[in-house]
């Protein structure tokens, strides 16, 4: 265990927050590890039924801790902590098949950034700032901004946020359609509660598989979509909680998911 990042399971939510607020959570190899190992958790362990990131501290991410990058100590293979560190956690995220919130509390750059965005749901603080900080050192975006931000904004604004490294404030982040919510910085966790919360009492398996084929989406053609479609809905049919839904439904009630 590592105290770089807090974990803890309540109602079927595992909350991860980065903790290193002296470095605005920037990412270490320990806290690297320690995140993977609460998404694997959130991956193996049934008991979460969705996942809520967040930071400790007044940031969010800084992403990665450029004290571990001091040219005096010889030229790093960026290539290999990315492909060590920063990919298979993005893919861990896009790959879980559970909501994952991200509640942004405050200046998410860099890594830090894009790891936001890889969330399925973002909302920020509305003090929160979101800066592509790379080109402010000679690097290129990673953790799948390059990817994600086209998509989520369109090739001019992101290109745009890429190449200057301006800071974009939550409101706007939100009015682009980079993150879900821009909502007042006191109640950012309650509203990022109450919704994992709400989610992880859902019906999991559709919501997973739902998130599946929103993602395919961007590589699919509409005909491999409608294949995908059919092939999910014919899954989610035969879960538990399609039969609870329906149920619950004609008898007047609440549903009461279990995940199954
Ligand atoms: O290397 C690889 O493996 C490749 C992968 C790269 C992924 C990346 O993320 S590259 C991008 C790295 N991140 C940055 O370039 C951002 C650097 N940080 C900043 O530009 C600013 O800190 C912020 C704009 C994020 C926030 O500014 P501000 O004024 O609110 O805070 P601050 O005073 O700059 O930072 C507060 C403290 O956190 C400060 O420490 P101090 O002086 O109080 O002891 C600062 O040095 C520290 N800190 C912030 N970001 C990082 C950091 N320390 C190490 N690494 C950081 N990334």
């Amino acid at each position: 265990t590592s105290d770089t990042i807090l974990s803890a399971l309540a109602d079927g939510v595992l909350s991860l927050t980065l903790n290193r607020p002296d470095k605005l959570n920037a990412f270490n190899d320990e806290m690297h590890l320690a995140l993977r190992a609460g998404f694997e958790r959130a991956h193996a362990d049934e008991a979460v039924r969705a996942v809520l990131l967040t930071g400790a501290g007044r940031g969010f991410c800084a992403g990665q801790d450029l004290g571990d990058r001091d040219p005096k100590k010889g030229v790093p293979d960026l290539g290999h902590t990315i492909e060590t560190y920063y990919n298979p956690l993005l893919r861990l995220i896009r790959s879980l098949e559970k909501p994952v919130i991200c509640a942004v509390n405050g200046v998410a750059a860099g890594a830090g950034a894009n790891i936001a965005l890889a969330c399925d749901i973002t909302l920020a603080a509305r003090s929160a700032r979101f800066i592509q900080a790379f080109a402010r050192i000679g690097l290129v975006p990673d953790s799948g901004g390059t990817w994600s931000l086209p998509r989520l904004i369109g090739e001019a604004r992101a290109k745009a946020l890429a190449l200057t490294a301006e800071p974009l404030g939550a409101e706007t982040a939100a009015d682009w359609g980079l993150i879900w919510r821009a909502v007042d910085d006191d109640t950012l966790m309650e509203e990022a509660t109450a919704l994992a919360t709400r989610l992880a009492a859902g019906p999991t398996r559709g919501l997973g598989m739902t998130k599946r084929a929103i993602q395919a989406a961007a590589t699919n053609s509409l005909d491999q979509q409608l294949d995908l479609e059919r092939d999910l809905q014919r899954e989610a049919g035969r879960s538990a909680d399609y039969a609870e839904g329906v149920s619950a439904f004609l008898e007047k009630r609440k549903p009461e998911f279990s995940g199954k």
